[in-house]
């Protein structure tokens, strides 16, 4: 089967010079720049490169992965119609890292674009041109790393690291011919499932299990990237079995992987998942700050704490983690998710940039030095599910490369390279439609932060009161007078967590930024909000806004048209995203109504 492209025509074939000035050539270069392209290789390292235009090495990098980023750049700016961008080009990030959560099983865990890439009946197994055209893609964007396995390392995926490390060397080939270095996750247990009488970080025996296990894979694939692991989490394995802390058991990974330059990434992401709904003591907001700002500096040089852009798990909107911007000691990796496993799935319509831009203008951190993302691959036709949805991985790549893009570029660009067909007035369309999507999808599900409104375990459509009396500690303790949970220093206690600024912004219901005012705050229904409208009023009037959005949204999308492939998957879902709005809008509208007995000002059908 031919394989299809994500963003770019070209799947350049391999990675050196001739073919990448070949490629150049046939995109008829000369179209838009007046010499023949060539490329210099300078002495050095590093993936830099850069663009000039006066002398005759026009893309320069010490390193062959600078030359094809910058082959790249230029090919995308060519495409979208822009300048090509002269000057010097360093990525902000040394690891920009998508992580897949695929099952040996071909499964993905929260995988909304069909079944793995690489992995089926429990082996490795794959398609090498699939595989290509997807390392080219990602290449093309920056992205260097790939997490080929599930962080819930299930006993099927120890193999990895054992018996079936020739097939993942092989499959670390194709990626390394794009520049891009596979990493894997480790079961914590490991050596304990392998027969050892335990996993404890600090017995010489785990130690020196461990220590082989990383000699014997290194020796297969000597530039794999590292390990990751998420442990003593949502039922994980982890050092806390034996008393240890997080970073004696980062530490001791970290420690067999350092002869080899390899990097051990420890997930934040611990907190109570068997929380009594009584209990209102615990704040699983807080969880993360609570076991790691303690162990700020204990972790070696190699450990990268790898946090969730927000403090809870994904929602539609939360704040910035605390975690991020208070480990002054410690090596941080931001960790995003571009799998819409809260955020429609990849069946309703919900772009990433804008959220991108606001995670990194809040988070301004120093020690953030890698940048991951959950994966929204798979082996659709399109390999993300909707066609759209590949701007959210296109945009993740330009973000990490560089924190400073501006998502209404990136999104045009992605526009420009995806449907070059679409005639400037249809482009503008559809990048109006795609930069308000988020809001929309905010708008019908959970607006104002509030989140957890959504059906448990398949995180599809609405249930409000699905997560209410559950051990997730999910709350929103919403009654008949009033909804959300005080966060503020007066209630649990989590604005505390920030820096003073964000701590007086959050804590204040006047300052607070409204878009979060239901996650910090418990507000009564009569509330009344900055623009003069009751808390209770803007409920209902953001629930029919979304559907309506929605609605509108179908009308434009009728209009543009869109390859024939593309077409028809974009029809479908913009038909489920309209059935999936009014589910959102007329179940929570009904619940808060019911509850707090007051009728729309306007008069509109609300469901009793
Ligand atoms: O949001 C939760 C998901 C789990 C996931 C977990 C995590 C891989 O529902 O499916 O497990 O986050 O991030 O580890």
């Amino acid at each position: 089967m031919a394989a299809n492209t994500l963003w770019l025509n070209e799947t350049l074939p391999e990675i050196t010079h001739t073919p990448y000035e070949t490629a150049l050539a046939e995109a008829d270069a000369a179209v838009w720049f007046p010499k023949r392209i060539c490329l210099d290789r300078l002495d050095g390292a590093g993936e830099a490169y850069t663009v000039s235009e006066t002398a005759d090495s026009c893309i320069i990098s010490g390193n062959d992965a600078g030359l094809l980023y910058g082959v790249y750049a230029v090919l995308t700016a060519w495409r979208a119609g822009r300048p090509i961008p002269v000057g010097h080009h360093a990525p902000a990030y040394a690891l920009r890292m998508l992580n897949c959560w695929d099952n040996m099983d071909g499964s993905i865990e929260r995988g909304y674009a069909g079944r793995s890439l690489w992995f089926d009946h429990d082996r490795v197994e794959y398609d090498p041109e699939r595989i290509r055209c997807v390392a080219s893609s990602l290449a093309s964007v920056g992205i260097n790393t790939v997490c080929i396995n599930n962080v819930n390392v299930h006993e099927s995926a120890l193999s990895l690291i054992d018996g079936q490390l020739d097939e993942v060397a092989k499959l670390a080939a194709l990626f390394r011919a794009y520049h891009i270095r596979l990493l894997l996750s480790v079961n914590f247990a490991h050596p304990y499932i392998a027969g050892l009488e335990s996993a404890d970080p600090l017995d010489p025996a785990v130690r020196e299990w461990w220590a082989k296990r990383a000699d014997l894979v290194y020796a297969k694939i000597p530039d794999l990237a590292g390990f990751l692991v998420k442990a003593d989490s949502e039922g994980r394995p982890g050092p806390y079995t034996y008393g240890r802390s997080h970073a004696d058991g980062a530490n001791m990974l970290a420690e067999a992987l350092e002869g080899h330059g390899g990097v051990l990434i420890w997930r934040c992401f611990v907190y109570n998942c068997r929380q009594d709904w009584r209990d209102r003591g615990t704040d699983r907001p807080m969880a993360a700050y609570e076991h790691y700002h303690p162990l700020d500096g204990q972790f070696a040089d190699n450990v990268i704490l790898q946090v969730k852009n927000g403090p809870f798990d994904f929602q539609v909107r939360e704040p910035i983690s605390p975690l991020l911007l208070s480990m002054p000691k410690t090596n941080l990796a931001l960790e995003v998710q571009l799998a819409q496993e809260y955020t429609g799935q990849q069946i309703d319509i919900y772009s990433m940039p804008g959220m991108f831009r606001e995670t990194w203008d809040t988070m301004g951190s120093e020690r953030i030095m890698a940048a991951a993302a959950v994966s929204n691959l798979g082996n659709d036709r399109n390999y993300t599910g909707h066609p759209f949805a590949s701007l959210n991985l296109y945009a993740f790549g330009c973000f990490a490369w560089d924190p400073a893009s501006d998502p209404e570029t990136v999104t045009r660009d992605w526009i420009h390279l995806t449907y070059p067909a679409l005639i400037p007035g249809d482009a503008d369309r559809l990048l109006e439609l795609l930069m308000r999507s988020r809001e929309v999808y905010e708008k019908y599900t959970t607006p104002m932060g509030l989140g957890w409104m959504i059906t448990p375990n398949t995180h599809y459509g609405p249930s409000p009161e699905g997560y209410e009396y559950q051990a997730w500690g999910t709350y929103h303790r919403a009654d008949r007078n009033a909804v959300g949970i005080d966060r503020t220093r007066k209630g649990t206690g989590y604005t505390a967590q920030y820096p003073e600024k964000l701590q007086d912004l959050f804590e204040n219901p006047d300052t607070c930024p409204e878009n979060l005012l239901l996650f910090f705050h418990r507000l009564r229904y009569d509330a009344v909000m900055r623009d003069g409208r009751t808390l209770i009023q803007r409920l209902y009037d953001d629930h029919f806004e979304g559907a309506e959005a929605v609605a509108k949204m179908a009308e434009v999308l009728q209009c543009l048209p869109f390859p024939q492939e593309d077409a028809q998957v974009i029809r479908e879902r913009i038909q489920a995203q309209i059935r999936n709005a009014q589910e959102w809008r007329d179940v929570i509208n009904t619940y808060f109504h019911r509850l707090s007995g007051v009728d729309d000002a306007r008069g509109r059908r609300i469901y009793d």
